[in-house]
């Protein structure tokens, strides 16, 4: 080793950085992005050559094209492109990565990856949204060349494209892999250099995508943003299956809704406000502390059994046996637990709860997701056409190890290709000085924030009890599935992301805003009575919002985390 060339010095100091970083128990601080003025948009979709890429068309898009919340997004260039075209050799489609960037003319220096729901599928603009319900913002707005992919197949080839074993895996992680390099060579064409920092941010799907970009790609990416993360989506698959099994205990072949009817879900969302509203200084419709409403908050002793019909005002034994399966979870073949508990919250009360747990458990999306990409091998076709039937024939002991199972063809599981490996350490990620947000709505009706705390708990463990100085989870008290319920929705976790990665001032809170009347996205969870301007703020795990005694007990600087 030449101790004299400029290299090793270079890496003399780097690695004496890194020394006095591990000594102080400091983490490398990543520098600023700086911006740039868009340099071309229309030649790009001749002058980027990049292998096993198509760019279809680069367009200039007129400010106000597109809106968020009635402000107009200004002029930016729209790429639209697609990568990897092939053929499936099992099912003879054609496949294709398809993607969209939007490049602002005002860039800020960065790249923001949006990662999409469901089973994707679909392009959705390429905006960036910054976490819960009625955005005023988003990552376009904000400057950054925002990038969104179909993840490898179309709509038309939902839910089928599970049979497909790439398309399998470029759902799971591998479309991310293979998009990244393209994005940061369309961005260095376009602004004439690549981004200086690159995030990565969705919700529920989209939030998987996030943190498996966290753990698979840790050098790509600089700063995760994931909201109601799907990280064990295959397990919270078979427990909707599973929870649809139970309501169908009393519903039979009719509207699962008729088991846990509307007015029996309010009486179980009074009962828990009634327990565990104030157990957080203020009584106000909110459960900030769901850990201490977890004891405090009991089904069978706190709602009123029923002596005679369900007339609202109470629930039958075999209803609150039947609740109480659901919210344990069922257990796996192993003995252990297959999923996860769910927290009692007074969202469940909210649309979007019964929506996942009677609708989305029983019709195209949880069975169907199961029997093409979840279970190896997949089901044959003809699912869709009574997926009920394949939901409620599902048995969890017997059928549930399928998410686990690798086959010739299949080489990867779905608990494989679809979770972040590694999922309790993204040690990677914290030493090279990025940082990861988690958001999650307590009263999520598919994936549990029990499961998220639960993971956030093992990380801390990984890392000394401590791992607040690279990832933070924000749990929004009455927030269903990434937006809604009766809660503070609207927040922007993007700014204070920026501030903790680029400028080392991690969030110590999140000012999140309930969409009451007025609001120009109006929550309609929000019981009446609710002022617009109400503030809460979200705070980093396991602390918890709690009133001051003496402010305004609509806005947040009355509340401390503690
Ligand atoms: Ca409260």
């Amino acid at each position: 080793m030449d101790l004299r060339s400029p290299t090793t010095l270079l890496a003399t100091g780097a690695a004496l950085l890194l020394a006095a970083c591990a000594q102080t128990g400091a983490l490398p601080r990543l520098s600023a992005a700086s911006g740039t003025s868009l340099q071309a948009c229309a030649e790009l979709a001749t002058r980027v050559k990049l292998p096993q890429t198509v760019i279809a068309s680069a367009a200039t898009v007129p400010a106000g094209t597109l809106a968020v919340a009635g402000q107009p997004i200004p002029e930016h260039c729209l790429v639209v492109g697609r990568m990897n075209e092939r053929t499936s050799a099992v099912d003879g489609q054609a496949y294709a990565i398809g993607f969209q960037m939007r490049l602002p003319r005002d860039w800020n220096g960065r790249f923001y990856h949006q990662g999409n729901g469901g089973l994707d599928g679909f392009v959705a603009n390429a905006l960036g949204p910054v976490g819960g319900g009625g955005e005023l913002t988003n990552a376009l707005l904000q400057g950054f060349a925002v990038l969104s992919s179909d993840a490898g197949h179309t709509a038309r080839q939902l839910p089928l494209f599970g049979r497909d074993p790439q398309a399998r895996l470029d759902y799971g992680y591998a479309a991310v892999g293979t998009l990244t390099p393209m994005a940061r060579d369309v961005i260095k064409a376009a602004y004439g250099k690549a981004p200086d920092r690159s995030y990565f941010g969705g919700c529920s799907n989209g939030g998987r995508h996030a943190m498996v970009a966290a753990s698979r790609y840790a050098a790509d990416y600089d700063g995760i943003l994931a909201g109601n993360p799907g990280f064990n989506l295959p397990k919270a698959a078979v427990a909707q299956l599973y929870g649809a099994q139970q309501f169908a205990t009393l519903a039979g072949d009719g509207d699962l809704a008729s088991s846990f009817a509307p007015d029996e879900r309010r009486l179980v969302a009074e009962r828990v406000r009634a327990r565990c509203d104030a157990l957080d200084g203020l009584a106000d419709g909110m459960v900030h502390d769901t850990v201490a409403c977890r004891t405090a908050f009991n089904l069978e002793r706190d709602v009123p059994t029923c002596t005679g019909p369900r007339v609202g005002t109470c629930l039958s034994a075999a209803q609150k046996s039947m609740l109480t399966r659901i919210f344990t979870g069922p257990n796996g073949a192993d003995g252990a637990k297959l999923y996860s508990s769910f927290p009692f919250d007074p969202g469940i009360a909210a649309s979007d709860w019964a929506s996942w747990k009677f609708v989305s458990s029983i019709t195209n999306r949880d069975p169907v997701a199961v029997a093409y990409v979840f279970q190896t091998p997949p089901a044959a076709p003809g699912v869709t056409a009574d997926p009920r039937a394949f939901a409620m024939a599902f048995d969890v002991l017997r059928d549930g190890p399928k998410i686990f199972a690798r086959d010739a063809t299949y080489t990867e599981s779905s608990m494989e290709f679809m979770t972040p490996p590694n999922v309790d350490d993204f040690g990677a990620l914290k030493r090279r000085g990025a940082k990861m947000v988690v958001y999650h709505g307590v009263a999520d009706g598919v994936f549990s924030s029990d499961d998220t705390a639960a993971w956030y708990g093992r990380l801390q463990a990984t890392h000394g009890g401590d791992a607040s100085n690279f990832a933070r989870l924000f749990l929004v008290p009455g927030m269903n599935h990434c937006r809604g319920g009766p809660s503070a929705d609207q927040f922007d976790m993007l700014t204070p992301l920026v501030e903790w990665v680029e400028r080392g001032r991690p969030p110590e809170r999140v000012v999140a805003r309930a969409r009451g009347a007025g609001h120009p996205v109006p929550n309609v969870d929000l019981p009446e009575g609710w002022p617009a301007a109400r503030t809460r703020p979200l705070c980093p795990y396991p602390s918890v919002a709690r009133y001051d005694g003496s402010g305004n007990t609509e806005r947040a600087e009355s509340f401390e985390c503690r």
